[in-house]
């Protein structure tokens, strides 16, 4: 699935340089550091040295359902931090990795004409963040208090996505459905859904065949599609 690797010492994003450079499908962009990392929705990335940033270009027609596709990359990601540091991870719905209750990593997916790219930062040895998010936000070398040298972390990277989306693109979401669901950060636990002016409440049951977050509100279940709204938990009073 991946063919061509190139890894810069510093850009904007990782993701700009895959929509610039006209590079063949399954090329991977990595940088040690970027001065405008991004999240969804605008959101900023920080992208200091020690954390391992990288994105992905895919062929658009292979992968047509773009709302499973931050979750089937999530679970390989998932399972390659989970096994370079022999810890449980879990997964927030719908894009990022937690370890320990905080965010360790994140995934990125952009849909242009013809390409599909997806960035995946992942906080690999720092061991500081900013003020603004540092109470929320863990590295492997936090959790395990081990440096790691981030080619490792990439070669494991790679070959757990590569598996994940195969399995995406020959037998659909719902065959690793079960598996996700099994890792979903807040499963049984009430929360909320907010965003686009909208905000869902309720108690998060489970994933929907098309890796929608099922919502039990007010007696009924209810599909969040919406890429664009972000899950708390609700803290009980
Ligand atoms: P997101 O929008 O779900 O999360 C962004 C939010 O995460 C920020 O608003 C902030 O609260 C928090 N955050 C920012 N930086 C970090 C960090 N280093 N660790 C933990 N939390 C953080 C998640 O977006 C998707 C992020 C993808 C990043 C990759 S890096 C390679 C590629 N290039 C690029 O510009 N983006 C992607």
């Amino acid at each position: 699935m991946f063919h061509a690797l190139l890894w810069l010492k510093q850009t904007d994003s990782t993701q700009d340089r895959l929509k610039e450079w006209e590079l063949p499908y399954g090329s991977v962009v990595v940088a040690d550091t970027q001065t405008k990392g991004r999240g969804r929705l605008g959101r900023r990335w920080f992208s200091k040295e020690g954390g391992l940033y990288l994105s992905f270009l895919l062929p658009p027609k292979e992968f047509p359902e773009l709302l499973p596709l931050p979750l089937v990359v999530g679970l390989g990601t998932l399972r390659a931090l989970e096994e370079a540091s022999k810890t449980t991870m879990s997964l927030k719905w719908p894009n990022d990795v937690y370890a320990q209750g905080k965010k360790i990593a994140g995934i990125l997916t952009e849909l242009t004409k013809n390409k599909l790219i997806v960035g995946i930062g992942v906080n690999v040895n720092q061991e500081e963040f900013p003020d603004e998010i540092k109470n929320k936000t863990t590295s492997l070398r936090l959790v395990t208090k081990k440096q790691y040298e981030k080619k490792d972390i990439l070669l494991l990277l790679l070959s757990h996505i590569s598996l994940t989306l195969r399995t995406l693109k020959e037998e659909g979401f719902t065959a690793l459905r079960r598996e996700i669901e099994e890792k979903l950060l807040y499963k049984g636990k009430e929360v909320k859904l907010a965003g686009g002016g909208e905000e869902v409440r309720g108690v998060l049951v489970g994933l929907s065949p098309r890796g929608g977050a099922l919502i039990l509100t007010e007696g009924r279940i209810r599909e969040v599609i919406s890429g664009e709204m972000s899950l708390r938990e609700v803290q009980a009073p």
